[in-house]
């Protein structure tokens, strides 16, 4: 079934298209096993690393009938968030891989960056697609002596919110609004003008103490009127106990100076800010208190709860990218260069889309039967393994799936985690193939 957003696929070549999608139909069944241990035949497990390794395979072409469909999906939706962010994919532990960058401070790591653009639904919250992804690898090398205005010229890493525009101006129609929804580190002056020249909206968690045409902006908003209070479910996470937030939502509206980096020249940007600060927050642990930069409407409650609802949804791009690590894994694949890592990442990350609708529809009670198509062999071992907890949905079959990898399912626990999920898929897939082969040697027999 993961294979319906490759169709269309245009590698060049109709015996790499049909390839890839056998790649696709192998590993997304155990998307979190390694190559070998997925495809199993020693012929099947070669001719995937030289699919991988083929110089006219690339990224963008994996990915073109994803993002078309993605595109197809969001022409359909009245407003759009194109959430953006950056996950760090490690490769410390293969020094060997070649074409790759530092990924923390002071050069240390190996590895790159991944700069994703995903599309959700303003309206329902249904994830909508990738619209497209950037790979960033850092350069360990600048110029000792560069002057401040080489360094601001070079191809800075902070460009990569401007990029990720272009992806999702094909979806900015007379129909349909687009609205960036970034964490705090695309609080950028240049990137919010941009946005703006563009026509589309934004939400944007605000990250330093802007000056603004009435001095500074936390003191502006400090003084904005309260239009209304809301609470927010906070997951449990480490150490944070899930709780929830009562908050009081402050609006104003400030006109933003161009920075000292700029030495203080362009335009003055009017944006409207909502704050969202927790009213009695734990004696022990960080209160939620979000500044939120936006350019829609802050006229009622109405408009102020939407803005942080669109602000809420980010955690779908948290939830995205830890299924490309967690549940598929692409930190441990085993290839040799950036261009063949790029390619395992293009498929892994369509896959972890489609893994991500899934468990988002199952948490709405709103999945059909075809989305999670078992065999009568899969729906007998569930039966007979979890005869009281057993129903015919597609929900509870997730679930018991989700049992078999230690997920225990008890109200507070909420829906099952991708680690939970996937071993239990892989224990799951294990059983079928036991029975599988104790059928067929009893027939045999
Ligand atoms: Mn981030």
């Amino acid at each position: 079934m993961y294979q319906q957003e490759f169709l269309g696929l245009q590698l060049g070549d109709e015996r790499l298209n049909k390839r890839c999608l056998k790649i696709v139909d192998r590993v997304s069944q155990k998307p979190g096993l390694s190559f070998p241990r997925a495809v199993q035949r020693w012929g099947e497990l070669k001719a995937l690393y030289r699919f991988f390794s083929n110089n006219k395979v690339n990224r963008d072409k994996i990915m073109e009938p994803h993002n078309k469909r993605t595109v197809e999906r969001c022409l359909q939706e009245k407003v759009v968030l194109s959430i953006q962010d950056t996950t760090y994919l490690d490769y410390s532990h293969h020094p060997r891989k070649e074409g790759l960058g530092y990924t923390r401070d002071r050069l240390g790591g190996h590895g790159m960056l991944l700069h994703t653009v995903f599309a959700v639904s303003g309206e329902s919250g249904l994830p909508l697609g990738i619209l497209g992804q950037d790979v960033i690898v850092r350069q360990t090398k600048h110029p000792a002596m560069e002057t401040y205005l080489q360094r601001l010229e070079r191809n800075r890493e902070s460009g990569k919110w401007i990029q990720g525009l272009r992806h999702s101006q094909a979806v900015a129609t007379a129909e349909t609004r687009v609205i960036q929804v970034c964490d705090r580190e695309a609080d950028i002056y240049v990137f919010i003008k941009e946005i703006k020249c563009l026509c589309q909206g934004f939400v944007i968690r605000c990250c330093r103490n802007r000056s603004t045409e009435d001095g500074y902006l936390y003191e502006n908003i400090a003084s904005g009127p309260v239009m209304g209070h809301t609470d927010i479910r906070i997951q449990r996470n480490g150490t944070r106990k899930a709780r929830v937030a009562h908050v009081a939502i402050n609006v104003c509206s400030v006109g933003v100076l161009p920075p000292k980096v700029m030495g203080h020249k362009g335009a003055v940007l009017p944006v409207n800010i909502v704050r969202v600060e927790e009213l009695n927050p734990p004696e022990n642990g960080k209160s939620l208190s979000w500044i939120l930069l936006t350019s829609e409407s802050i006229a009622t409650e109405e408009d102020c709860l939407r803005i942080v609802e669109y602000y809420r949804a980010r955690w779908l791009i948290e939830d995205f990218h830890k299924g490309l690590k967690t549940g598929c894994k692409v930190e441990e694949r085993q290839v040799s260069t950036r261009q063949q890592l790029e390619n395992v990442i293009g498929i892994y990350a369509v896959i972890a889309y489609q893994m991500l609708l899934l468990r988002f529809l199952s948490s709405r009670n709103n999945l059909l039967l075809a989305d999670i198509p078992l065999t009568e062999c899969q729906q007998t071992i569930l039966r007979s393994k979890y005869p009281k907890e057993y129903a015919e949905s597609p929900e509870q079959w997730l679930r018991l799936i989700a049992r078999m990898g230690g997920f225990i399912g008890r109200k507070s626990d909420g829906h099952p985690g991708w680690l939970t999920l996937m071993r239990g898929m892989h224990d799951f897939i294990l059983i079928e193939q036991g029975l599988l082969l104790a059928n067929k040697l009893v027939g045999k027999g």
